[in-house]
């Protein structure tokens, strides 16, 4: 069993910063889980343009509010707590979060990150 607290991974390697976002990693590859799981907070007024062609995304926000617009279709989809997304199909999208108010997200990848992965100039992570 495996157990974590957010308090204990704050300022190590497994807390990944960007300008856009700040990611807490609590569960990657080599816990052996087959997913990996973060708690990331996208910074207040962000726009990330994402495309994880490697890896299948959830997502479920628990903070904030943003708006989702899939690129495919056009459709912007308004994001608050209790919303969640699953990019099934590797979509391309363009996540916005409101200015003056951060989100944050529980993020679950399959494949799994391996903990220090930061988005590539297509917005993916490479697959390890
Ligand atoms: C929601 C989203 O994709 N944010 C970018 C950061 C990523 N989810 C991560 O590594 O936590």
């Amino acid at each position: 069993m495996i157990i974590k607290r957010l308090e204990d991974i704050l300022g190590t390697d497994a807390e990944v910063d960007t300008p856009g976002w700040t990611s807490r990693r609590l569960i990657f590859k080599d816990a052996g889980m087959g997913y990996s799981v973060n708690d990331t907070i996208i910074k207040a007024g962000a726009t990330l343009d994402l495309t994880y062609r490697n890896h299948l995304e959830t997502v479920y926000c628990i903070e904030g509010k943003g708006q989702l617009t899939d690129i495919a279709t056009g459709q912007i989809h308004q994001i608050s707590p209790g919303t969640l997304y699953a990019l099934n199909a590797h979509d391309h999208h363009v996540l916005e979060a409101n200015q003056g108010l951060e989100m944050r997200m529980v993020c679950v990848f399959n494949p799994p990150l391996t903990g220090a992965e930061v988005h590539d100039a297509t917005g993916a992570y490479a697959l390890e």
